[in-house]
């Protein structure tokens, strides 16, 4: 499990068992076919992504108790600790799938550059603050392509331009020093939400994003407390240092 401090990601293949993902997969469909019912404008207007899976009442305690379980097992743990110096905490959960219309071009991105800090705060800010996406696909998928090494490092002036759609550039163009890295049902992909990467859609894709930030006072402000686990649902969970318990 090495690399990830000075590549910005972690690809570990085939680390889930299939009963493993069958436990958590039921929960995920649920949510999602109650999201859809009821967010089906944002979903004609090009949404790709929900969130939240852990708050509201798409699923119900025992729904929620199994996600938490998943979301805080050891093995999970394990890969947080190479990845993470300090110990982070939960910020949310998202769901990728393919947008309704197929001819719908991806972006490429740094999760900070919508936080509304300026282009110096950013350069800052990716060397002290960490935001870590773990990427369980449900489904192969074509994955995320990524720029190794921007986590820490900053853009390239050709990719500075297609992030932020200057000087005839758009978003979707294809960079070189991009990185395809496509994914398995059972896989895991742990990356960096600082460094440019972008979602690579197709294949009907279906794919559970679990977040952990750093215990820090700068994060903490995004985190919404609704997303995290009851007092109930806490009984049953090991590693709840995860909720900065
Ligand atoms: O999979 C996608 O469409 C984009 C994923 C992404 O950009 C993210 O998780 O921050």
């Amino acid at each position: 499990m090495t690399g990830y401090k000075e590549q910005g990601y972690l690809y570990l293949e085939n680390f889930f068992s299939e009963f493993e993902i069958v436990r958590i997969e039921k929960n995920l469909d649920k949510f999602h076919q109650k999201w859809m019912e009821e967010n089906a404008s944002y979903y004609e207007k090009g949404l790709l992504n929900s969130h939240s899976l852990t708050s509201g009442n798409y699923l119900n305690e025992e729904d929620k108790t199994a996600l938490f379980q998943f979301i805080t097992q050891d093995k999970l743990q394990a890969i947080i600790k190479t990845v993470f110096s300090e110990t982070p905490i939960f910020l949310n959960t998202q769901l990728f799938f393919d947008p309704k219309n197929g001819e719908q071009k991806n972006y490429w991105h740094r999760d900070i550059q919508y936080t509304g800090m300026s282009v110096e705060e950013q350069k800052v800010a990716i060397g002290n603050q960490n935001v870590v996406h773990f990427r369980i696909p449900m489904r192969k998928e074509s994955g995320i392509e990524l720029i190794p090494k921007t986590h820490r490092e900053w853009d390239l002036p050709e990719e500075f331009e297609v992030r932020n759609s200057l000087n005839g550039a758009v978003p979707s163009d294809d960079l070189k020093r991009g990185k395809v890295i496509g994914l398995n049902r059972g896989d895991v992909l742990v990356f960096s939400a600082n460094m440019i990467h972008r979602g690579i859609y197709g294949q009907n894709r279906f794919s559970l994003d679990v977040l952990f930030c750093d215990n820090i006072p700068q994060m903490r402000n995004f985190i919404d407390r609704n997303n995290y686990p009851s007092k109930e649902i806490l009984e049953n969970l090991d590693n709840t240092e995860l909720f900065g318990l």
